[in-house]
């Protein structure tokens, strides 16, 4: 239950930082199912089984499966976002209280959940994709006007780790112009690096922000992995959103072609009925 003051200050500054707020064993569950997922493969891939719970031998293998074969990790990077934890959570009283907390009469999903794990030792070439600019993720969303985003990370996340930054009250300015050809749409209009406040974290809190709240990446300049969650819910109520028709604007659809050539063959699929 979040108290009539919570609610003033999220309304007034666009978020919520709930300290010890979230079940620390499920965010660890789900912490560590990723990273087993991620072990099956570095297993396969690098030929060596990793220990999950050594965070530095566990992240230096992840760099390394990360250099050896790019494709094979961004497909297991996409199906540790596809755990049953990570979607059970999505659907938890536990989060849908909270979101109902802020406002949120009639949740709805507004996308899949999704989860990152940032480093600049996993990308390509010195590029920057592994962070995010500042952003407004309404502009991805475009749902309803109070949609809300539910942001936390399975480690301690500060500043030298790159936790996320924030710009309090910046939901009420407006959807500001944006360069949508990024993933979310990095704001173009002038924006004032003193204006962001660096959010702090221990496991188990989390942040719930406003959809038009403008918020970045920080910089992890650490040499371990930034491990989050974010979960996004549009209100069925909310009228502007019913008059649209409830948009849903991510694009979710299959490649065309065949991941694997010539695969499986009809012996293959007949062994596993067997
Ligand atoms: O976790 C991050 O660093 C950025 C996430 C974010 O801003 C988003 O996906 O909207």
């Amino acid at each position: 239950m979040l108290s009539a003051e919570q609610i003033e200050q999220y309304k007034k500054d666009g978020y919520l930082l709930l300290k010890n707020t979230l079940n620390k064993e499920t965010v660890e569950a789900i912490y560590r199912e990723a990273r087993e997922i991620f072990a099956i493969q570095i297993n396969h891939v690098l030929g060596r089984s990793v220990d999950v719970e050594n965070r530095d031998e566990f992240e230096q293998a992840m760099f390394e499966f990360f250099e050896k074969d790019f494709n094979a990790f961004v497909s297991t990077g996409k199906t540790v976002q596809h755990t049953v934890l990570l979607h059970k959570l999505g659907v938890s009283d536990e989060i849908l209280n909270l979101v109902k907390g802020v406002g949120i009469e009639k949740p709805v999903i507004a996308v899949r959940p999704a989860m990152q794990f940032n480093s600049r030792f996993l990308s390509k070439d010195g590029s920057t994709h592994w962070k995010l600019g500042a952003h407004q993720d309404w502009r991805t969303g475009q749902g309803s006007l109070d949609s809300v985003v539910v942001w936390f990370p399975m480690v301690p996340a500060g500043e030298e780790i790159g936790a996320l930054q924030v710009i309090p009250g910046s939901h009420t300015a407006g959807l500001m112009q944006a360069n949508t050809t990024g993933y979310s749409g990095y704001i173009t209009d002038n924006l004032k690096d003193e204006d962001f406040i660096q959010t702090e974290y221990e496991v188990g809190d989390v942040l719930i922000f406003s959809a038009f709240l403008v918020h970045r990446s920080g910089n992890n300049v650490s040499r371990n992995i930034r491990w989050s969650v974010q979960l996004r819910y549009n209100n069925l109520t909310e009228p502007t959103f019913i008059e649209r028709g409830f948009p849903m604007p991510y694009i979710y659809k299959p490649q065309e072609e065949l991941v694997t050539p010539d695969f499986p063959s009809a012996s293959q699929i007949k062994e596993v009925y067997a």
